[in-house]
């Protein structure tokens, strides 16, 4: 073993350039090539890449520092071989991105420039005759820019770099976009000159800027820059940053690669540098976002109106549940075809029933309304049609069969809807399920009930009978599959076969996931639960 220490390579700049991010930490065993820091000028990053294979045993330099060719950045323990072979000081270092080009800083021939003349743009002097990829246009036609404004900016696997505009004047035309390949001498825009006697080479070479052409990885600083253009028809717009950012090539090509718009990320960096944190923190935060109310399925959201316009109006802030709610509702909608079947139950006899409880109910202190036996009787129709009791997997393949009965209620609260769940409704009486649905709808209104008792709910009933209507279509609650609307009770003639007689009948809407239930099961499905209203002893059967 030997240690090596590895220090800057030529960066094809004589100035110091900042440390904005150290890739490698003391311990780290690193290959040939990884990269070793990130160093960043005004216009441009690069990587530096390690000389050779080994481990870093000490760290020379921190982020910010400001360092330059020669400068030590680690110590690394190499393989003795490896050590003869590799080189180890700053002459040798030349494993770096950067390559002279000084032979190619000759200005560029003059050549005469009328205002207002139509020239072209080219690719300057970029220290590699390999084609570099676009990664982003800053121009589109009809801006007016300035001199040293980026028209483009180009990244190899090792730098990314602006290229600045030779002068200033009109964009005439764009010959590039996002995604191109170009190199030395390919036209990039066209410009009217803004007139005057502007030099009219299209190469940034000129005397004055000679020295800085010799730097290709560092193409002369533009001292600000344009605002991005519009690039029509690629698919990479989408993830092309949509306004100027400071970030390393490897963390540009991360989030190319995540489809991450880097303008939209928070960089922690020197200067607001993004670094790969910021990124995967930007990442991570978006996947726990819940879903946008409007916006799922590609759908394009509703934009929002200046309604003040109208009248006095006030913004105010949707609560968590109602914020939710709101989220769920827009996906369940959107992901789930519905239908709904409509029904109604004959509940005369259970009506008379359930008052002649009354006397019981005063003496323990519980209320039985319909919505106990209702709960009851679903219970029992999921016994009947398991297939109602089920959740469609994901993968489009398979279905989760549930042997455990629990029944969700929707409950109206000040804070918006919750859905608590009477957990193995099917083996509790219809005593305990009264219970438990007054001390739901009792804590629920004062914000008392748990998550968890609001989790592994397998069918949901919504009833709407102490309000008033005649039916709705309820949003099917996913992952389950069916959800039953009740709506109030109302007398109704009824046709005995000799005589119209009043009856009381519930009406109730079915409404059910058509992937997993199809209309003749929900018919069974409502048909079974009337007769079970109607006649309780039918689930006893
Ligand atoms: N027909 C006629 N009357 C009915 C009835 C029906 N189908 N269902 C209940 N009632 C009566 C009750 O008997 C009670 O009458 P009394 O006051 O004379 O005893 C009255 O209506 C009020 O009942 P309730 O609402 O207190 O009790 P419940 O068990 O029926 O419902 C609960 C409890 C928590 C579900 C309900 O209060 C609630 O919040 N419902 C709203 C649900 C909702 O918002 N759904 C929409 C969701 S979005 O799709």
């Amino acid at each position: 073993m030997a240690t090596e220490i590895i220090k800057v390579p030529d960066i094809g700049t004589s100035d110091k350039v900042t440390v904005v991010e150290v890739s490698v930490k003391v311990g780290d065993v690193i290959a040939e090539d990884d990269t070793l820091i990130v160093l960043e000028t005004d216009k441009a990053s690069m990587d530096v890449p390690a000389p050779m294979a080994g481990k870093v045993t000490k760290l020379k330099i921190a982020e910010g520092d400001e360092i330059g060719e020669g400068d030590e950045i680690l110590y690394l323990e190499v393989e003795k071989a490896e050590a003869g072979n590799a080189s180890s000081d700053s002459d040798n270092a030349s494993t770096a991105p950067a390559q002279k080009s000084a032979e190619k800083a000759e200005a560029a021939p003059e050549a005469p420039a009328a205002s207002g003349a139509v020239k072209p743009i080219e690719v300057p002097d970029i220290g590699t005759t390999e084609a570099v990829e676009i990664i982003e246009v800053h121009v589109s036609v009809g801006d007016i820019i300035a001199a040293d404004d980026a028209i483009v900016t180009l990244e190899t696997d090792k730098a990314s770099m602006e290229v600045p505009a030779p002068e200033g004047g009109e964009v005439v035309s764009v010959k590039v976009k996002v995604g191109d390949s170009v190199s030395l001498g390919d036209q990039l825009i066209e410009i009217r000159a803004a007139g005057g006697s502007a030099p009219a080479e299209s190469k940034p070479a000129a005397p004055e800027k000679a020295e800085k052409a010799a730097e290709p990885e560092v193409p002369a600083a533009a001292k600000k820059v344009h605002a991005p253009a519009i690039v029509t028809g690629d698919d990479d717009e989408l993830i092309r940053p949509s306004k100027p950012v400071h970030a390393g090539p490897a963390v540009r090509l991360l989030a190319r690669e995540l489809g991450v718009d880097l303008a939209q990320v928070r960089g922690s960096g020197p200067r607001e540098r993004i670094l790969k944190e910021d990124l995967t923190a930007f990442v991570k935060k978006k996947m726990r976002e819940p879903e946008r109310v409007s916006a799922g399925a590609g759908i394009p959201a509703v934009p929002d109106q200046d309604f003040s316009k109208f009248g006095s109006i006030e913004v105010k802030e949707m609560g968590r549940i109602q914020q939710l709610t709101a989220a769920n509702m827009a996906r369940n909608w959107l992901n789930i075809p519905h239908v709904t079947q409509f029904d109604e139950a004959d509940v005369t006899d259970l009506e008379s029933f359930r008052n002649s409880l009354k006397p019981q109910m005063e003496k323990r202190g519980v209320k039985i309304s319909p919505l106990a036996f209702l709960v009851k009787a679903c219970a029992a129709a999921l016994h009947e049609f398991p297939n109602f009791n089920v959740s469609l997997m994901a993968d489009g393949k398979h279905i989760v069969q549930k042997h455990y009965v629990n029944i969700g209620i929707a409950v109206d609260t000040p804070n918006g809807l919750i859905v608590p769940v009477i957990k193995d409704a099917d083996k509790k009486s219809i005593w305990q399920i009264a219970e438990e649905i007054i001390d739901f709808a009792q804590r629920g209104r004062k914000g008392q009930i748990k998550s968890n008792e609001m989790q592994g709910g397998c069918f949901t009933i919504s009833s709407l009978g102490g309000l008033g209507g005649t039916a709705f279509t309820p949003i099917v609650n996913a992952p389950e599959v069916a959800i039953l609307g009740v709506s109030k009770n109302q007398v109704k003639p009824f046709w005995t076969g000799k005589e119209f007689v009043p009856r009381t009948f519930t009406p109730l809407s079915l409404s059910y996931d058509h992937r997993a239930v199809n209309g003749a099961d929900a018919a069974k499905f409502t048909t079974y639960v009337c007769e079970a209203l109607t006649d309780l002893r039918r689930i006893l059967l």
